[in-house]
């Protein structure tokens, strides 16, 4: 694949591209119910000793139904699935077209993520494994398939949820052996990240074709000049040796606006749309086609694959005080998210996916970061075609253990960045990656591990700025040297303080000032918010109350406010909705620091934040008066 060197994003790994139809190119969905079983065995490893991807899994024992894509989780009513820890074991039989079974084929199958260990079998063949619960995976099967007349294909993936020192996030498994205390053989699951375990086939499986020949990965940067728009491109053909490579580009309309042919080029647009984030710009998120097609002729055929890749036009810089997007000032008002919702836990909804997009254009927000784990990809192309501005966040969530410093976890760290960016890379949307969240950065080690993942994402996308997100003491952080914009998480007057909301206005600005002053760089309020269960009131406010999350909000604004014309260039609200966490005594059937619900009903904090973001967009943004506030 493609070896980078100067301006270009380099990766050392094949495409990721989303699959897409096309005349070259099919789909078959393989979402529903799959079978399912869970290893209950002491070692849960009963599965791999009898094998049970061998034959069809109800013969190794009894299996129940399980929604693709879902966490198994919430599922059953069964507690011993519910906080199930090891192997569990998902099975689906599909017939293949037998048009696919052919030499001039390639026929992936498809994983959008599995959480967080997988090992994937077709007909009983093992075809991939896979480490991390956030991001694709795929493997050619045809050849297994080609085995197997008549079409028949039976997918087994095993799936294990147990987090290490060295996986991402980390977390311990502890054994407690005391039968005074606890029973027989009993393990339990320690993480140090704030939302539940979720565990399961979370995103869509799939089965596409395309040609043996193939366009495997494209790459696309953007900038203009006045009023002309240029796209450099690179796109990598696997399976022929000189492939005829064209590139066009289609506008909104469907027209052709510019063309280009070969590998790689740069692609002229006169009059370009540009990319405008949501309330920026009268049509934001504009997105052209790019269609790229290979062909050869040989022996009097036509031999070609065909894909289609929506792009947007934008530029992204960092000064020292300010973020700019088309050379013009952004200010982040948005969100922090979670993929979260009841009973599906973790796995992809589209109902739910389009009331969230709406409910983010309802509030005003024009952002969101993906905290604590990339988002579905389905989610990322909506960001896309909505304008909705991504701050693109890998699952380097909960690394407080000096043990998860190490070799093992900095090398997974920078593949699971390889993927990421692999992954998003062409995302209009995403304008910083994000590494990790409030990871021990006053720790030895952390210099060393963030100044190595920092310079390793920079070296794969030299056109986005790169942070992490600190809540470690501005003097002893070990990572910021690093970052191109700070990313500050505080919870003042809620985990500090408690009941204190007058410490805000104080404890705030002497935030800014300290990091400011260290480092002049552009900063971002990462995360603030407080715990609200709805429907609570009291006057005056008190912790838990809507009331009390108002002033919360209400006091960090007013800083904002101050600070947003020197150098704070964002804010985003912790939380977008309430979700699930593991049990613990700071939290009443999970964090309930939603400005919405967990089912997106708006509780009082949402209503304040709306008059807010859309006053923001009125003052900071270039919206023309017809689209002001609602
Ligand atoms: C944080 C974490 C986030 C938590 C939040 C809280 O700093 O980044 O994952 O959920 O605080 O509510 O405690």
């Amino acid at each position: 694949s493609m070896k980078g060197s100067g301006g270009a994003i380099s990766l050392h790994l094949d495409g990721m591209l989303f699959p897409r139809e096309s005349s070259s190119r099919e789909i078959k969905e393989l979402n529903g119910l799959w079978n399912f079983r869970a290893d209950h065995s002491l070692n849960r490893n009963l599965g791999f000793e009898q094998a049970w991807y061998k034959s069809r899994l109800a013969e190794s024992g009894p299996v129940i139904d399980m929604p693709v894509p879902a966490s198994y989780n919430d599922i059953t009513q069964d507690p011993r699935l519910r906080d199930f820890i090891g192997w569990v074991w998902y099975e689906r039989e599909v017939l293949v077209p037998s048009g696919w079974v052919s030499e001039e084929t390639r026929v992936v199958l498809r994983v959008g993520s599995a959480h967080y260990y997988s090992v994937v079998w077709v007909n009983g063949i093992k075809v991939m494994e896979h480490e991390g619960g956030h991001l694709p995976f795929e493997a050619e099967i045809v050849e297994v398939l080609r085995n197997n007349p008549g079409g028949a294909c039976r997918i087994t993936i095993a799936v294990n949820n147990t987090l290490t020192l060295q996986t991402l996030p980390p977390g311990t498994i502890q054994h407690i052996d005391d039968p005074t205390r606890y029973p027989a053989d009993y393990v339990v699951q320690n993480t140090n990240f704030d939302f539940f375990n979720y565990a399961g086939l979370h995103r869509p499986v799939m089965l596409y074709t395309t040609p043996k020949a193939y366009v495997d990965d494209i790459t696309v940067l953007t900038t203009f000049a006045d009023n002309i728009g240029l796209l450099s491109y690179q796109v990598s053909v696997l399976g022929s040796p000189n492939p005829t490579v064209t590139v066009t580009l289609s506008d909104k309309d469907g027209c052709c606006v510019a063309s280009s042919t070969g590998p790689s080029g740069v692609i002229k647009v006169t009059d370009a749309n540009l990319w405008w984030p949501y309330l920026m710009h009268e049509n934001p998120g504009y997105l052209y086609s790019m269609g790229v097609s290979w062909a050869a002729f040989i022996v009097g055929s036509v031999y070609e694959d065909v894909y289609a890749l929506p792009v947007g036009i934008r530029t992204v810089q960092v000064t020292n005080t300010q973020f700019l997007i088309n050379n013009k000032p952004f200010y982040f008002h948005g969100v922090n998210k979670h993929e979260d919702a009841d009973i599906r836990g973790k796995g992809l909804d589209w109902p739910l996916m389009v009331k969230d997009f709406n409910l983010l254009k309802w509030l005003g927000a024009n952002s969101f970061r993906t905290s604590h784990y990339p988002y579905a990809e389905e989610i990322m192309q909506m960001a896309d075609r909505h304008g909705i501005v991504v701050i693109d966040e890998c699952p380097g969530v909960g690394i407080k253990d000096i043990r998860s410093f190490g070799n093992a976890s900095l090398s997974h760290h920078l593949a699971v960045m390889d993927e990421l960016v692999r992954r998003d890379k062409n995302h209009a949307s995403v304008v910083m990656w994000s590494v990790a969240n409030e990871p021990a950065a006053e720790m030895p080690p952390a210099g060393f591990y963030f100044k190595t993942l920092m310079a390793h994402t920079k070296s794969l996308d030299p056109t986005r700025p790169v942070t992490f997100i600190t809540d470690s003491n501005f003097a002893r952080d070990k990572g910021a040297p690093y970052v191109d914009v700070i990313c500050v998480n505080s919870y003042f007057s809620w985990y500090h303080d408690p009941g204190h909301l007058e410490v805000i206005p104080f404890q705030l600005n002497t935030q800014f000032e300290n990091w400011y002053g260290k480092y002049q760089k552009p900063i971002i309020q990462s995360e603030y918010g407080a715990d609200v269960v709805p429907g609570l009131h009291t006057d005056p406010p008190m912790m838990f109350t809507e009331e009390y999350q108002k002033m919360v909000l209400q006091n960090y604004h007013d800083v904002f406010d101050r600070k947003r014309k020197e150098y704070v260039i964002g804010e985003l609200i912790w939380n977008f909705a309430d979700f699930m966490t593991a049990q613990t005594v700071t939290r009443v059937v999970g964090n309930k620091k939603g400005i919405f619900s967990r089912q997106r009903h708006p509780k009082a904090g949402a209503f304040l934040l709306r008059e807010r973001y859309w006053r923001l967009a009125n003052e900071t943004g270039l919206l023309p008066v017809g689209a002001r506030y609602p």
